[in-house]
């Protein structure tokens, strides 16, 4: 859309009358909307993190949960952005999803009944945590808000957990407020409640419930062992292509409720929730709603973090330096799309213990159809964030374990070198990529000279993305200096040359 589209656009919405509980009533047959009595339903869920991710995905499920059962409605709570609460407060919470498929389909969501802003409202997120009628907790702070190390533990020396650990009761991290919330349930004499990580992270819940459990020694031993046994966290699988919210969208949702809506969010059709099934509170009908539950997550967390995360990461860094906007413009590219695939198929697949019933070259096929829907217009730029936290889950764990087992690893060191070359390229720009190493990357790509033997090694030495076995294995630098002199060519040429990599037919 034009600049000056989208602000007649912009003019036009803001006519509109806002969506919120005395509006609803207007909005047209085409659009879904809540089809239970809202004023009946109860918080039963503190949510951390309600990002666009969380408003698509697990927000969906309670919605439908809610139409049968009034008490799962959602407190949530924004650790740092007032954001949310700011567009949606004067929505009653009311927000409108776009699901595309072949066609668009809108619902508004009224699962959302509190949004609070931690760092002004700490004490009624406390309250909620501390409310017998919350059962469970649920997460997406993505990778960076858990404050783990390089070793995948709690780092207690983040700025954030020092924080917590110096003023326990009043804290800012998300394990902080983990460990006070259940001090004071414990405390109350309060049934416990399930605590459910949806992040992109290997084993996510185990690794939350270590960190946790962790802070908590650093308070009160007794504490630590009564969260141990008392508290479940369950492992989960969340899966759900989410394109950051545009202008576009904003009057495609206009122009369907004839309401302005502040923020509304969009999705692919396909939705899954996986999640182990171990809970140490009442919980909600799951299966009723459409989630799986498993007494195996592991198997259906490895395949999609490292099958299609690995190859979202891959596509957006080598997509980005081969001047591509979006995954679906990336995968019009035959030779990128036959790269990607291969990786796949060849490296990361031997990896994988494939769980019961999913059958592997079946999944990664349905992936590669998802990448390429052209109703999706996913910014490689957007997968591009945060790729310090991102490449130790999706692609080091697989470049390892290749290592290991003595098979090659040449293309999986393809998305790594891509990475390096992405910071340089921002910084050299004068630009800092959106990280939580944003400083120190953007120091290291304008220290680069386009020597890979010397600009491979900058990166590598960084400890809290490549763990030093890795970063002094031969194969591996040599494999990723190798693929940073590949991508040195002009954009243009750079997926003709990742052909060099691809089996000889
Ligand atoms: C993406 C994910 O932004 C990213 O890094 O790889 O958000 C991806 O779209 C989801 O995990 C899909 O479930």
């Amino acid at each position: 859309m034009s600049g000056a589209d989208a602000s007649s656009g912009r003019e036009t919405r803001q006519t509109l009358p806002r969506l919120c509980e005395a509006t609803l009533s207007r909005i047209g047959p085409g659009v879904a909307r809540p089809d239970y009595d809202r004023q009946s339903t109860s918080v039963g869920v503190v949510h951390f993190g309600p990002g666009a991710f969380h408003r698509v995905h697990q927000a969906w499920f309670f919605e439908r949960m809610l139409a049968r059962d009034p008490r799962w409605a959602i407190c949530a709570v924004s650790l740092r952005s007032e954001s949310l609460q700011e567009a949606l407060a004067p929505q009653d919470g009311l927000y409108t999803l776009a699901i595309r498929d072949e066609s668009v389909a809108f619902q508004v969501i009224g699962a959302l009944r509190e949004i609070l802003v931690a760092p002004r409202q700490q004490e009624a997120v406390l309250r909620r945590l501390r409310d017998a009628r919350t059962r469970l907790v649920t997460i997406t702070v993505t990778e960076k808000g858990y404050c783990l190390g390089a070793d995948g533990e709690i780092d207690l020396s983040h700025p954030d957990i020092r924080h917590d650990l110096e003023t326990p009761h009043t804290p800012l991290s998300l394990p902080g407020y983990l460990v006070e919330g259940l001090r004071l349930r414990r405390e109350a004499g309060l049934p416990p409640l399930t605590v459910i990580s949806c992040d992109n992270l290997d084993d996510n819940g185990a690794r939350l419930r270590r960190a946790v459990v962790r802070l908590a020694e650093t308070r009160d031993y007794d504490l630590a062992r009564w969260i141990e046994s008392e508290i479940a966290f369950p492992r989960t699988m969340v899966d759900s292509i989410t394109p950051a919210t545009t202008d576009a969208l904003r009057e495609e949702v206009a122009a369907a409720l004839g309401l302005q809506d502040r923020w509304p969010v969009q999705r692919e059709a396909f939705l899954q929730w996986v999640i182990e099934e171990r809970f140490s509170s009442q919980v909600p009908d799951w299966e009723q709603a459409g989630v799986t539950l498993t007494d195996d997550v592991s198997g259906y967390d490895r395949a999609k973090l490292r099958l299609l995360n690995g190859a979202h990461s891959t596509l957006a860094y080598v997509g980005l330096l081969a001047g591509f906007a979006t995954v679906a413009q990336a995968m019009s590219e035959p030779a990128l799309a036959v790269f990607v695939r291969t990786m796949m198929l060849e490296d990361i697949l031997p990896t994988l213990r494939p769980p019961r019933g999913l059958g592997l070259c079946a999944y990664v096929e349905a992936i590669l159809k998802r990448f390429r829907n052209p109703g999706i217009e996913h910014a490689l730029a957007q997968i591009a964030w945060d790729g310090s936290k991102k490449l130790p889950v999706r692609l080091l764990g697989t470049i390892h374990d290749n290592l290991a087992a003595g098979r090659p690893i040449a293309r999986l060191c393809v998305p790594i070198a891509a990475w390096m070359r992405f910071v340089r390229n921002k910084a050299l720009s004068g630009a800092r990529a959106v990280d939580p190493l944003s400083d120190e990357l953007y120091d290291i790509g304008r220290a680069c000279t386009g020597e890979p033997g010397q600009d491979v090694a900058r990166f590598l030495a960084l400890r809290a993305v490549f763990p030093s076995g890795l970063a002094a294995e031969p194969g591996f630098v040599a494999g990723v200096q190798r693929a940073y002199e590949l991508l040195g060519a002009d954009a243009r040429a750079i997926p003709e040359r990742l052909r060099d990599l691809l089996p000889r037919a």
